[in-house]
């Protein structure tokens, strides 16, 4: 892409109504525009990071077995009376009617259409384990949307939804989530912690908030230091075995929302020295909730005795909108973003600090092709502005490496290649540079994992 044909209205003021770094971050970076309380578009920056991190999340959702498919934003009211939430999810819940009258709502979440798709048909116990996802807008009408896309009223959120014959298998069905959800995080940039938590409003006794620590979190976590440093489960893992082991490591150390924790017992379990207590950012929540939805919408089975059971199920929940915002709470400084390359909304930055001089022009031209040819996403500012300015775009939008095309390096046949996150400038050949950016970039986009 060339700078030039692109869209990206930066702000050079700091925007006084965004009280987080990340949340100034998108509004100058252009990533975003508010539209209403709540509600932002998403600028082409901006969603092609979005892009990027909703691929990472496909990618591990199928590993784990899950699969994919698409419901509508609106639902109508009968389902939301048929589980007993149309009452009980209160002022959050935006109601609609259309020009029949009929009643509606904007999803704030699918468990009962899921069921209501699952119940239609699935007959027999031996279609199960099924595990049925989608990537789709929901709106929940928060007293307090805030933090731009931290917090908003209009948000993205991954749901997945299992159904299994018993709570032995559901907990299996579980189990896969949580170690997807482990290496999810981890490649997104933001490896998050999963702490025990309270489950509101979406119901059962088993769940796990994943947390990003954060100073500007909105959730008090208390939690063993040790789980900070454990070993994300590899890329080989197998998903068709007993993934129990893996589960049961991570949470055999003490890890819980403020909202369920006792403090004496914290301070009881965990050694003073290994005490974490922090503010955190929930980037996803899981939950076993067994018959909850299944027994009041008849989604039932016919077991292997020939009797009639509800379903087991659990949901899964990543919020994609928020995701973007805590890792670049994560991953910033004082001059801008610095994108993991995984999820980096261009891998590459070409600075040609001097338009129309003729060497510049045309050895970026030439890097400019070549990495596309490589299969390097890259982005050639190719605009009319100095060097400074070129420089402090760069950094604020965070592209994990430039290369900087100056007319005095040129002269050697030499360009300069500059990584963001450390800052070191290294020059290289014109011969060595393509190479030089691939061996860097490749084994980054994966994360390691
Ligand atoms: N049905 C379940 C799991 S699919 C559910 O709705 N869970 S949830 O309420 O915990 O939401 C899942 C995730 O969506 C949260 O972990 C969070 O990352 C994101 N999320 C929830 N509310 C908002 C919001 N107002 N703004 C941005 N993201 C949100």
């Amino acid at each position: 892409m060339r700078l030039s044909r692109y869209f990206l209205p930066t702000l050079k003021e700091t925007p006084k109504e965004a009280e987080i770094v990340s949340h100034r971050l998108m509004l100058r970076a252009a990533m975003i525009k508010q539209q209403s309380a709540g509600s932002y578009s998403w600028l082409p920056l901006g969603y092609k990071i979005l892009r990027k991190v909703q691929n990472i999340i496909e990618e591990e959702q199928n590993r784990a077995g899950a699969i994919e498919l698409l419901m509508p934003t609106l639902q109508p009211a009968e389902l939301w009376r048929e589980s007993g939430r149309y009452d009980a999810y209160g002022k959050e819940m935006l109601r609609i009617s259309d020009r029949s009258g009929r009643e509606m709502v904007y999803g704030p979440t699918n468990e009962e259409m899921i069921t209501d798709i699952f119940r239609a048909s699935v007959k027999s116990y031996k279609e199960l384990p099924l595990n049925l996802y989608h990537i789709q807008w929901k709106f929940r009408d928060e007293i307090r949307p805030r933090f731009g896309t931290m917090r908003s009223r209009e948000f993205l959120m991954k749901d997945a939804y299992s159904f299994d014959l018993d709570k032995k298998t559901a907990i299996a069905s579980y189990n896969r989530m949580f170690v997807a959800y482990l290496r999810t995080f981890y490649r997104l940039g933001i490896p998050a912690i999963p702490m025990r938590a309270e489950t509101g409003p979406i119901g059962g006794n088993l769940s796990h908030e994943f947390i990003v620590l954060a100073e500007t979190g909105e959730s008090k976590v208390y939690c063993h230091a040790d789980l900070l440093e454990k070993p994300i489960p590899a890329l080989d893992t197998d998903f068709d075995a007993d993934l129990a082991p893996i589960v049961n490591d991570w949470t055999s150390l003490f890890a819980a929302t403020e909202d369920v924790v006792d403090k004496d017992e914290f301070e009881r379990q965990v050694p003073k020295e290994k005490q974490i207590f922090a503010r955190g950012i929930e980037v996803g929540q899981t939950f076993y909730f067994g018959d909850k939805y299944s027994k009041p919408m008849g989604a039932t089975l016919t077991n292997e005795r020939g009797e009639e059971v509800a379903v087991h199920s659990g949901s899964y929940g990543i919020g994609l909108t928020r995701v973007v915002p805590a890792i670049i709470e994560a991953n910033h400084d004082e001059n801008g973003i610095i994108w993991p390359v995984s999820v980096a909304p261009f891998e590459l930055i070409i600075l040609n600090l001097k338009m129309g001089d003729k060497d510049c022009d045309k050895a970026c031209e030439e890097i400019y092709e070549q990495l596309l040819n490589a299969n390097i996403d890259v982005l050639y500012d190719d605009s009319e502005k100095g060097a400074g300015a070129k420089f402090a775009n760069a950094d604020l939008i965070g592209i994990p490496l430039q290369i900087i095309v100056g007319p005095k390096n040129i002269k050697n046949n030499e360009v300069e290649l500059k990584n963001r996150k450390t800052a070191e400038r290294e020059l290289f050949s014109l011969s060595e540079i393509i190479n030089k950016v691939v061996s860097i970039i490749e084994p980054l986009r994966m994360n390691k994992v």
